[in-house]
C-alpha cells in the first residue's frame, strides 16, 4: 500500500471517528429525559396563586409556573378521581374499560377489579425504553393486588389503593388498612404528603443516572379534609361511609383545613424542585403538575367554602367547566420555552406526549389523546378536536369555543369564548349545532361501548 493510500485510510478513520463522536454527542444529548408527573387530588381552578387565587400562597407551584408553560384551557377526562387516572395512564379515554370507570370505583362492589391488567400504561411503555418507574401515593384503579401498581408497569408502589384514606391514620373509609409497599399493606407513621414526597426524594436520588418515571399521585387535597397539624380520625375497624370528611368543627368554612392540605401540596413542590436543583437535573427532568378533578366547592348539606374553581362554574362531580378544567404545568429547563398556553388539552395527551419524548412509540391500540410535543417544543398550533364526557346521567362535548352538557333531558350549549362562567344557554338559538355535538357524542359513545364489550367478554 502507497503511503499516500495509507495516508488515505488514515483519514477516513479519522472521519469515521469523528462521525462516530458527533453521533455519541447527538445521541447523549437526545436521551430521554427523567419524567415527574405529579397529580393533586381535587384540587380545583382557582385554588393556585398562578391560576389567580388570592387567599393561597403556592410559591412553589407559582415557580413551576414561570418555569414551565402553564395551560389554561386543560381538562381531566373525567370529574372524579377513578375516571381521569385511567385515561392519564391509558392515554385512552376511560369509557373503553366498561362504564365502571365513568365514575370513582368502590372498595365495596369493585373491591376485586380494577385497570384491566390488558391496558397498556405510560409506566409499561417507559419500562420499555429503560426508566426505572415508581408510584408513590393514590391509585384508585384497584384496591388490592393484583389490581394495584406492581402489575401496571410500576416497579415500586407506596401509597393507598383506595380514594380517600385518612391522611394521617391511613385507614380507608371502611376501616381497613390502606397502606402498601408494592403488593404487601405495610403500614407508615406520617402525613400522607409528607411521607410520599419523603420516598419521591428517596427514589430521584437513587435512580439520578439513569432515566426515571416518578408518579406522584398525591392524596392532598382530598377529604377527609386534614392539614399536617390537624387530628387523625379514622381508626381500624369502624365504617366511616357516613362520616368520611375528617373532623371539620366549622362545616361552613373547610377553607382552613383546605388551606393547610393545599400549603401541604405546595410544600411538596418545593421539597422536589429542590431536589432537582441540588442535583443538577433541572435540564434532564421533565416536570408535569396537574390535578384529576375540579374542587369542591359545598358538599351534602353542610359543608360550605371548601375550593375554588375560580370563575368556573360547577364542581367536582359535575359536568360543567368546575368539574374538568384544572390546572396543567409542564417545565423542561432548557427544552420549553415558558409562556402560557390556551390549547384545548386533555388527560389522555399525557400519554402520547411523554411517549414521543423519551423515544417514540408504535403503541398497537387507540390513543385519544394526541402529541403536545411540538406545541411544547415550538408553539405548533394543535389540530382542531372535539372532547366528550360521560358520567351517569350527564354527558358533555366540547368542539371548538362551543360546550354543550346534557342533564337527563335539559340541554345547554355555551360559547366559552365570551361565556367561561356557562351562564347564557343558546342551546335553543343554535339547533344545528346542538344537533351536530349531541349526534357527534351518540357516536363517539357507541364506539366507546364496542370497545368496552372485550373487557365485559373477558370478566
Ligand atoms: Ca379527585
Amino acid at each position: 500500500m502507497s503511503v499516500l493510500n495509507k495516508r488515505w485510510l488514515a483519514s477516513q478513520w479519522t472521519l469515521l471517528l469523528i462521525l462516530f463522536v458527533v453521533n455519541w454527542d447527538s445521541l447523549a444529548k437526545a436521551n430521554p429525559p427523567n419524567i415527574i408527573l405529579i397529580v393533586a387530588d381535587d384540587l380545583g381552578y382557582g385554588d393556585l396563586g398562578c391560576y389567580g387565587s388570592t387567599v393561597n400562597q403556592t410559591p412553589a407551584i407559582d415557580r413551576l409556573a414561570k418555569e414551565g408553560v402553564r395551560f389554561t384551557d386543560f381538562h381531566s377526562s373525567g370529574a372524579m378521581c377513578t375516571p381521569t387516572r385511567a385515561a392519564t395512564l391509558t392515554g385512552q379515554y376511560q369509557q373503553r374499560f366498561g362504564p365502571d370507570f365513568d365514575q370513582a370505583i368502590s372498595g365495596v362492589a369493585h373491591h376485586d377489579s380494577g385497570l384491566p391488567h390488558e391496558a397498556i400504561t405510560i409506566a409499561e411503555v417507559l419500562k420499555t425504553k429503560g426508566y426505572q418507574t415508581a408510584c408513590f401515593g393514590k391509585w384508585h384503579l384497584g384496591y388490592v393486588p393484583p389490581w394495584l401498581p406492581p402489575n401496571q408497569g410500576f416497579d415500586l408502589f407506596r401509597g393507598l389503593g383506595s380514594g380517600d384514606g385518612d391522611h394521617h391514620s391511613h385507614i380507608d373509609r371502611w376501616g381497613r388498612e390502606d397502606w402498601w409497599h408494592n403488593n404487601k399493606l405495610e403500614m407508615d407513621t406520617g402525613y400522607t404528603a409528607e411521607l410520599l414526597t419523603d420516598y419521591s426524594i428517596d427514589f430521584i436520588k437513587e435512580h439520578r443516572k439513569q432515566p426515571f418515571f416518578l408518579y406522584l399521585p398525591h392524596l392532598a387535597i382530598h377529604f377527609p379534609w386534614q392539614g399536617p397539624n390537624d387530628p387523625p380520625h379514622r381508626k381500624e375497624g369502624q365504617s366511616y361511609g357516613q362520616d368520611k370528611w375528617g373532623i371539620i368543627p366549622e362545616p361552613y368554612n373547610v377553607q382552613p383545613h383546605i388551606q393547610a392540605m393545599i400549603q401541604s401540596l405546595d410544600e411538596s413542590v418545593r421539597r422536589i424542585l429542590a431536589t432537582l436543583d441540588r442535583l443538577q437535573l433541572n435540564k434532564q427532568t421533565l416536570v408535569i403538575f396537574t390535578s384529576d378533578n375540579g374542587g369542591y366547592i359545598t358538599y351534602g348539606k353542610n359543608f360550605r367554602n371548601i375550593s375554588s374553581n375560580g370563575p368556573l362554574r360547577g364542581q367536582k362531580a359535575t359536568l360543567y367547566e368546575g368539574g374538568h378544567r384544572v390546572p396543567m404545568i409542564v417545565r423542561w429547563t432548557g427544552q420549553i420555552s415558558p409562556g402560557t398556553s390556551m390549547a384545548l388539552t386533555h388527560s389522555t395527551d399525557l400519554f402520547p406526549t411523554l411517549a414521543t419524548i423519551a423515544g417514540g412509540v408504535n403503541p398497537s391500540f387507540v390513543l385519544d389523546g394526541i402529541d403536545l410535543s411540538s406545541h411544547l417544543y415550538n408553539k405548533t398550533a394543535l389540530p382542531g378536536r372535539t372532547l366528550f364526557w360521560r358520567q351517569k346521567n350527564s354527558k358533555a362535548v366540547r368542539k371548538n369555543n362551543w360546550k354543550l352538557i346534557q342533564n337527563g333531558n335539559s340541554i345547554e350549549l355555551y360559547d366559552l369564548q365570551k361565556d367561561l362562567s356557562e351562564q347564557e344557554n343558546l342551546a335553543s338559538q343554535k339547533p344545528l349545532l346542538v344537533k351536530e355535538m349531541t349526534q357527534a357524542w351518540e357516536e363517539w359513545n357507541t364506539e366507546m361501548n364496542q370497545y368496552a364489550e372485550r373487557y365485559q367478554n373477558e370478566k
